[in-house]
């Protein structure tokens, strides 16, 4: 049903890469509505839903730069799935017909993510693997969404990937040595050697890429005076189990089935056994763990 939105050539490009790209998928209408509704929340027109998490830049919140527009100062929205605009994007049926071809008919959603790059500050986003945040296994269960809401460039800081990193381990990662980074902006270590072979993914609104949460991948720094902003979603299969050996606070959240004959439920699925849970704090930089 969904294969003239992802063909087979595409399914195994994205087996082969690490990554898909579905050009046009979504209509401007909807990247229309979304944006706005990120203006309407950045500017306290519409209250925030309950979890919604809206974060300065780094640069803005130690007063390096004043933005002239309270857009400007934001770098992301984490955890938009109760506001009912912005869900439209984990829940709209052409993302979720695609996420069904790379990890089945069951499909969870386990987080939701709005990026804003506003112009006048670094925002760079050091290259990692986004497993380093999900408590759910195997990776090949998990697959992520992200669309450009609009233009997306070199010259404002697009996504890159490395081709065929997702078919390694999951990396330390580490606090890269940059004057300003964003919290949680983690660098996967030992990827130097390897950086030169980063492609850069250059897209036009609507344009959506899958990617594999294994996959090595980044973005660079807004050099215009425009936004670069993107809405991401990312979903597991039903099969996957819990492998961190920590409960919170992510085991308290509830996971939305949102496709397969559980959906509408949330996600109870099985830990791993206790010998193979691994905790995520080993993959991060010591010195976060020391200033916690
Ligand atoms: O949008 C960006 O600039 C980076 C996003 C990213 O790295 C991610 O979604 O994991």
């Amino acid at each position: 049903m969904a294969e003239h939105l992802i063909s087979e050539e595409m399914l195994d490009s994205y087996w082969e890469n690490g990554f898909v790209v579905a050009r046009g998928l979504l209509d401007p209408k909807d990247l229309d509505r979304w944006t706005q509704r990120l203006t309407d929340i950045v500017e306290g027109r519409v209250e925030r839903a309950e979890g919604m998490l809206v974060m300065k830049d780094v640069m803005v919140a130690k007063g390096v730069v004043n933005p002239a527009t309270q857009m400007e100062a934001i770098a992301k929205i984490q955890d938009y799935e109760k506001d009912p605009v912005l869900d439209s994007y984990t829940t709209h049926s052409q993302i979720l017909d695609c996420v069904e071809r790379f990890i089945g008919h069951d499909v969870q959603t386990i987080h939701t993510m709005l990026i804003n790059k506003p112009p006048n500050v670094d925002g760079r986003h050091p290259l990692h693997q986004d497993l380093l945040y999900f408590p759910f296994r195997p990776a090949d269960r998990i697959v992520a969404s992200w669309t450009a809401l609009e233009r997306v460039t070199k010259e404002n800081g697009c996504l890159v990937v490395i081709p065929g990193t997702h078919r390694g381990e999951l990396l330390q990662h580490e606090n890269p040595d940059w004057e300003h980074l964003n919290g949680a902006y983690f660098g996967a270590a030992g990827v130097d050697d390897i950086r030169e072979k980063r492609i850069h993914l250059e897209m036009e609104p609507g344009d959506t890429v899958f990617f594999h949460p294994i996959l090595v991948h980044g973005s660079g720094r807004n050099r215009t005076q425009g936004f670069r902003r993107a809405i991401s979603a990312h979903y597991t299969a039903l099969d996957v189990e819990w492998a961190w050996n920590i409960d919170e606070p992510l085991k308290k959240r509830k996971y939305r089935i949102l496709r397969g004959e559980r959906a509408g439920e949330f996600w109870s699925g099985p830990a791993r056994r206790e010998e193979e849970l691994i905790n995520p704090l080993d993959y991060l930089p010591s010195d976060l763990i020391k200033k916690n």
